[in-house]
């Protein structure tokens, strides 16, 4: 059964009905609520607001064994981990979950019996790799004579993330310097899958809304889908392409659970993909003094080599201050694990080991803890955990007057 939610109607009403046939001396319409985090896009047609509402529903939707969570999981819904502040954001620590893979990038395999390298921490299975300790599972350090490598990943919020999706391939490509040509220390190169170039995960690793929504339902939740094309589709796949954990995305996925697959229909499927493509952007404060201020350091000191503050999209501009692309973070905030298909470049590895796609920045403030792992409790510490291509830009942060750093923060927290 469909549940419709009318929520956005009133909304559209007034966009639609403040126009320009009312009386010259009638009140003025009521100036628009400012967008808050969680609110669609403005400007969808009525047909993409009803499947953002109807995605909205599916987001929360706690699966349990009978409607095919699992047989391993980390989590019964999406809301599970995107929540903080509110549906759509990030989650704290406790939501963390592992990757992991054998051997060292890039000749790294999956462990044995899952689909990807994402580590569901629940079920009812043992494998050779790992065993349930209780309900929770216990990683072996070695598997086979190899290591076994491991990281965590803390969550992510999705607010303006489909815009993305908008923006060029040419755009991204702007911005990426793999071989360092201009000689300023960083680099840059673009993250992908066999669908096309890399916009989302943490590292740059899959191309589009529709695998980072069938990914997660696998590997989260273990719910089973089939590839969905058609309704507000943007990118389309190409053939063949095998994102992480899914098999291919013109194949469905399946489980052996009981629970006949796959296990979210196809339009709801369509649904949950409009959530996630048409949440907006969290929305900047203006800035007063010390903002401005902070912004300028921002520039001045480098940061926004990386968090580019805008790049252009068939949507308008996307104010998310980063490039998408992928740097070099240095040894301590390397993960060792490859994911996606990086930029060919004859100077850098052939994995991602060491790399992360630059975080967007905007509506920071709300999302922490920070970092992939969320090894950072505040901004600050996190500025200060840039290393490797970040480490000059890094010093320049710690030369800096304890005002102008504060003058800095309060820029971030504007965003
Ligand atoms: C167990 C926690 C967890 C669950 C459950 C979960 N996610 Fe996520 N999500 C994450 C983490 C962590 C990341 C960052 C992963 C990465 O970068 O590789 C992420 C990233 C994403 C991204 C990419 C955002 C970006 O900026 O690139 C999308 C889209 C997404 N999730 C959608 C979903 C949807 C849809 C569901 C439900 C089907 C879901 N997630 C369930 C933890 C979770
Ligand atoms: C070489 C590129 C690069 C430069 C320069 C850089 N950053 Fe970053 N920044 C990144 C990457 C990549 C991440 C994600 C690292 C990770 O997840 O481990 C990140 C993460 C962050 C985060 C954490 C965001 C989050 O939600 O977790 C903040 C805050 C941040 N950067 C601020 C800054 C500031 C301020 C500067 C300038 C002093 C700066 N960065 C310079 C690439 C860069
Ligand atoms: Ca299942
Ligand atoms: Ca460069
Ligand atoms: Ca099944």
């Amino acid at each position: 059964m469909r549940i419709h939610l009318l929520v956005g109607v009133p909304l559209l009403c007034v966009v639609a009905c403040s126009g320009g046939d009312s009386p010259p001396d009638a009140a003025p319409a009521p100036e628009p609520r400012p967008l808050q985090l969680g609110d669609p896009l403005p400007g969808l047609t009525a047909e993409e607001l009803a499947a953002f509402e109807r995605g909205k529903v599916l987001f929360r939707k706690r699966f349990t064994p009978s409607t095919g969570l699992g047989p391993l999981f980390n989590a019964t819904s999406c809301e599970s981990c995107h929540s903080k502040p509110v549906m759509g954001g990030s989650a704290d620590l406790y939501r963390n979950f592992y990757v992991a893979a054998i051997g060292e990038a890039p000749f790294q395999s999956n462990l044995p019996g899952l689909p990807s390298q994402v580590i569901p921490a629940f079920g009812t299975m043992n494998t050779p790799v790992f065993s349930l300790e209780g309900e929770r599972v216990e990683l072996v350090q070695t598997f086979a004579g190899s290591p076994v490598v491991s990281a965590q990943r803390n969550s992510v919020p999705l607010f303006g993330v489909g815009l993305f999706e908008f923006i060029a391939n040419a755009a991204i490509l702007a911005n990426a310097d793999p071989e360092d040509a201009n000689a300023d220390g960083i680099s840059g190169r673009h993250g992908g899958d066999a669908a096309g170039l890399g916009r989302f995960g943490q590292k740059s690793q899959s191309n589009n809304v529709e695998f980072f929504t069938r990914a997660p339902l696998k590997n989260q939740m273990g719910i089973t889908s089939n590839p969905f094309r058609g309704v507000a589709g943007t990118v389309s796949l190409a053939h063949g392409m095998a994102p992480q954990g899914s098999g291919t995305p013109n194949a469905a996925t399946t489980d052996n659970d009981g629970v006949p697959d796959p296990e979210i229909a196809p339009s709801d499927l369509g649904d949950l993909i409009a959530f996630t493509r048409f949440l907006a952007p969290p929305q900047p404060r203006a800035l007063d003094a010390a903002g401005k201020r902070g912004e300028a350091t921002f520039a001045a000191i480098g940061c926004t080599k990386c968090h580019v503050p805008e790049l252009p999209s068939s949507r308008g501009p996307v104010r998310a201050f980063t490039d998408l692309l992928l740097h070099d973070m240095g040894p301590e905030l390397a993960d060792g694990i490859n994911f996606g298909i990086p930029q060919a470049s004859p100077s850098s590895p052939i994995h991602t080991g060491s790399e992360f796609r630059t975080m967007p920045l905007w509506g920071v403030s709300k999302f922490g803890p920070y970092l992939h792992d969320g090894r950072a409790a505040t901004i600050e510490a996190a500025i200060l955990l840039h290393g490797g291509e970040a480490a000059t830009i890094r010093a320049a942060f710690t030369a800096l007057t304890g005002d102008e750093r504060a003058d800095l923060l309060v820029f971030l927290e504007s965003l």
